[in-house]
């Protein structure tokens, strides 16, 4: 029989934080988008992911939970590859984390940065310890694993060598495919806004609204910030939008009135999938 001391005692043992510099970590990795990704082989190949996508480390304590954020429709395929790289780098980063997919419900016109937004408060519903969010377009794979997904005293942009852009940052004020801000920086800037509907400017207008409020962009060494995308081509109903130029001249007097403050939406659908959480949300359409 076994000895007493050898059972788990009453209370959970103490775990010690998690490291800065992650021990697990590999570095550079191949990444590559070919031979087709079923979601079963992802669940099989990631055990320790809890109902939702959520994880957390079974050895240690870390400071910040995260929510990743994608936006989302109709991109099952780069959602499976997405999954299949991305657990098990969150994983050896060692941080507790959750992943939601908020997907535009209809067809009409796309808009990421108010899918972001919902993605902030929903994340918050489901878990309010959230601290640090992660926003990330379905179609970025980091090609190192020291690019870490946590957030830091500035607004974070993590995708800077983009393999698209001959992995350099196409121009200084970048701040597209993945960002990361925390709860305080996010509400410091009112969030994202909500009237960017189709391609383009979004981002830019994100990084406005940073500046404006006194903020630095944090980013990593460009030879660990390395990113593959999945090619695609235009998706249906996600035109270039021909206001953004003017939209982004105005981020100074739009961001008070446009954000997280003002985001209205319908929540049609949470469900809880194995690597995931999907919220399916009427967003509207354009004025
Ligand atoms: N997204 C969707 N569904 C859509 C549109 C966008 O899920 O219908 C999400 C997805 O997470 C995507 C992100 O929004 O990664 C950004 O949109 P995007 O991938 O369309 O933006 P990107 O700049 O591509 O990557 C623009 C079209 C490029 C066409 C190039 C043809 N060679
Ligand atoms: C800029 C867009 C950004 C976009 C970036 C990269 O021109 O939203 O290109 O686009 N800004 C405006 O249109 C005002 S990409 O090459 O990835 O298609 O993120």
């Amino acid at each position: 029989p076994e000895a007493p001391s050898a059972r788990p005692g009453p209370t959970a043992p103490v775990l010690p934080p998690c490291p800065d510099s992650p021990p697990g970590l590999v570095g550079r990795l191949l990444i590559e988008f070919t031979s087709p990704m079923p979601l079963e082989r992802v669940q099989r190949e990631n055990p320790g992911v809890l109902l939702g996508g959520r994880y957390t480390p079974p050895d240690c304590t870390p400071a910040q939970t995260v929510a990743v954020i994608i936006p989302f429709r109709h991109r099952e395929h780069h959602l499976r590859y997405w999954l299949h790289y991305l657990h098990p780098i969150l994983r050896r980063q060692r941080l507790r984390y959750g992943i939601y997919v908020i997907n535009q419900h209809g067809e009409d016109t796309f808009n990421r940065a108010k899918l972001l937004n919902v993605g902030f408060l929903e994340a918050l519903k489901e878990d309010s310890t959230y601290n640090c969010f992660i926003f990330s377009d379905v179609d970025l794979v980091p090609m190192d694993d020291r690019n870490l997904y946590r957030c830091g005293d500035q607004p974070r942009h993590f995708a800077i060598a983009m393999d698209k852009f001959g992995f350099r940052l196409p121009y200084a004020g970048y701040f597209g495919g993945v960002s990361g801000l925390n709860k305080s920086q996010f509400l410091r800037i009112n969030g994202f806004p909500n009237e960017y509907w189709g391609w383009g400017g979004e981002d830019d207008d994100i990084f406005n609204r940073i500046s404006l409020a006194g903020m630095k962009i944090s980013r990593p060494d460009i030879r660990i910030g390395r990113y593959r995308m999945i090619k695609h081509d235009r998706d249906k109903h996600n035109e270039p939008n021909p206001q953004r130029f003017t939209k982004i001249q105005n981020t100074k007097l739009t961001m008070k009135r446009d954000g997280i403050g003002s985001v209205r939406y319908q929540v049609l659908e949470v469900s809880r999938q194995p690597l995931f959480t999907n919220i399916t949300v009427d967003i509207g359409r354009p004025l």
